[in-house]
């Protein structure tokens, strides 16, 4: 057979940028599925609308949240943890698109997580000033699965450290169809979104939303 540069050319792999062992950003990953995402993400926030959580500290979490999937993330006074029902409305969550989770279960099979089986998708609403603060993704039952992340609209800095909280995290510019993935040795790292800055994005207007798949249950 010989070889056809021009098929390299149009079916690119993915760029893979490692961001520690275990975390890789995929640049680009959804760019081509953001709109269909998004009005699937209509559809389950007409259901399960967003909602600014209360921290067990008793702040107001800036990111308005939202889940699909048998589970949800959820925080309030009592603390954070999964729940199957929806806490506004006591209903189950809505479904979780099954093509959602082929594309995290493809993004974490490029990121060497073969057989990823998303059972949570939090939904995250930001608006230019909205921040996460440095936190550890530890309110699932198995680490062993990684989480999947895939960012919409505006940009975000995305702030990834170590274990450690005290660590300087390292700063990564993530872009409307940016997908990282997280597992392994970075399953527990500490990351956080920066303060979102002012701009208008041709899908979204003048927001980000943050999809995250995890397999919490
Ligand atoms: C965000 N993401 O990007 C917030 N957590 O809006 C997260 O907190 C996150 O992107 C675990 C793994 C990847 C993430
Ligand atoms: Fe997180």
């Amino acid at each position: 057979m010989t070889a056809n540069l021009f098929e390299d050319i149009d079916a690119p792999e993915p760029a893979r940028e490692p961001l520690a062992p275990g975390a890789v950003l995929l640049r680009g990953f959804a760019c081509e599925v953001a709109g269909e995402i998004l009005e699937a993400v209509n559809g389950v926030l007409a259901q399960a609308p967003l909602r600014h959580l209360v921290t067990p500290g008793g702040y107001t979490m800036s990111v308005a949240m939202s889940n699909c999937g048998p589970l949800g993330w959820v925080s309030d006074r009592r603390g954070y943890r999964y729940d199957a029902l929806d806490p506004l409305s006591g209903q189950p969550w809505p479904a979780m698109p099954e093509r959602w989770k082929a594309l995290a279960a493809r993004a974490a099979a490029q990121a060497g997580f073969e057989g990823f089986e998303p059972d949570a998708c939090l939904i995250n609403q930001y608006l230019p000033g909205s921040k996460l603060s440095l936190h550890q993704d530890r309110d699932e039952h198995d680490f062993s699965a990684p989480i999947v992340s895939v960012s919409l609209g505006l940009p975000a800095v995305f702030l990834f450290g170590s274990e450690r909280r005290t660590d300087r995290p390292q700063r990564y510019c993530l872009q409307h169809g940016d997908v990282v993935v997280w597992g392994g040795a970075s399953r527990l790292a500490f990351h956080g979104v920066a303060p979102l800055a002012d701009g208008e994005h041709s899908l979204l207007g003048q927001r980000r939303i943050n999809l995250t798949f995890r397999r919490a249950g």
